[in-house]
């Protein structure tokens, strides 16, 4: 199993273009504001207060790239949909996005994280209806799942695909997570390292 040892905050970006020039591969975590985004990776890193977690939505607002093990990259995105602000700055936001996620070659897997607690939201099956579209290749990481019992989970669970199959055959990987309780977090890294694997095979033949 894959645990990490050593991560770094790189720094905040507002463009794909000032991103590390360094090729190494790198994994996007995206979702609604208020996801639990920043709250995953520090779980995922072990770390408490690697990125910035808030209870007010809209706590991330740049591309935060953290080095893992000197080998590849975590990038905490700002959230989409929150509402409280002006028009001109969620268009900037949008924008950022997915110039981002077109533009960036060396994107391994964006994991779009689904708040597992309300119902399915329009805004997180367009979203992955564009990337499925755009041919971005991503996984479902649900979260907050430690605020409910095995039932609900199940039920949740269930109401989430059923609106996922209206647009797709196949569904995407799925995670089952908890920051709170680390639920998810080996199978996560075991995922990342064998998409490390991959890239890096296929770089050096
Ligand atoms: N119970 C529970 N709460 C969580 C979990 N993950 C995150 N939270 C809470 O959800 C809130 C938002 O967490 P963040 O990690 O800041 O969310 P984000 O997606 O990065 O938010 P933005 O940066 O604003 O887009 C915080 O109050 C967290 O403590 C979880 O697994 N369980
Ligand atoms: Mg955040």
């Amino acid at each position: 199993m894959l645990k990490i040892k050593e991560s770094m905050f790189v720094g905040s970006f507002v463009s794909e273009r000032q991103c590390p020039g360094d090729r190494k591969p790198e994994y996007a975590f995206i979702g609604r504001s208020n996801v639990g985004k920043s709250s995953l990776i520090n779980m995922l890193c072990g770390r408490r207060d690697l990125a910035k977690v808030s209870n007010k939505p809209g706590k991330t607002q740049t591309l935060n790239y953290y080095l893992i093990d000197k080998s590849w990259y975590i990038v905490d995105l700002p959230g989409y949909g929150y509402a409280k602000i002006s028009k001109k700055k969620r268009y900037e936001w949008e924008k950022m996005i997915e110039g981002y996620m077109l533009k960036r070659q060396t994107l391994g897997c964006a994991f779009t994280l689904i708040d597992l607690n309300v119902p399915p939201q329009q805004i997180d099956i367009e979203f992955m209806n564009w990337m499925g579209k755009m041919r971005i290749p991503f996984v479902i990481v649900y979260t907050k799942t430690d605020k409910m019992g095995i039932s609900k989970r199940n039920k949740q669970l269930q109401m989430f695909r059923d609106e996922m199959h209206k647009y797709w055959n196949e569904l995407p990987q799925e995670f089952i997570t908890s920051s709170e309780k680390k639920t998810g977090q080996e199978e996560i890294l075991d995922f990342i390292n064998e998409l490390n694997t991959q890239f890096y095979g296929t770089i050096q033949s």
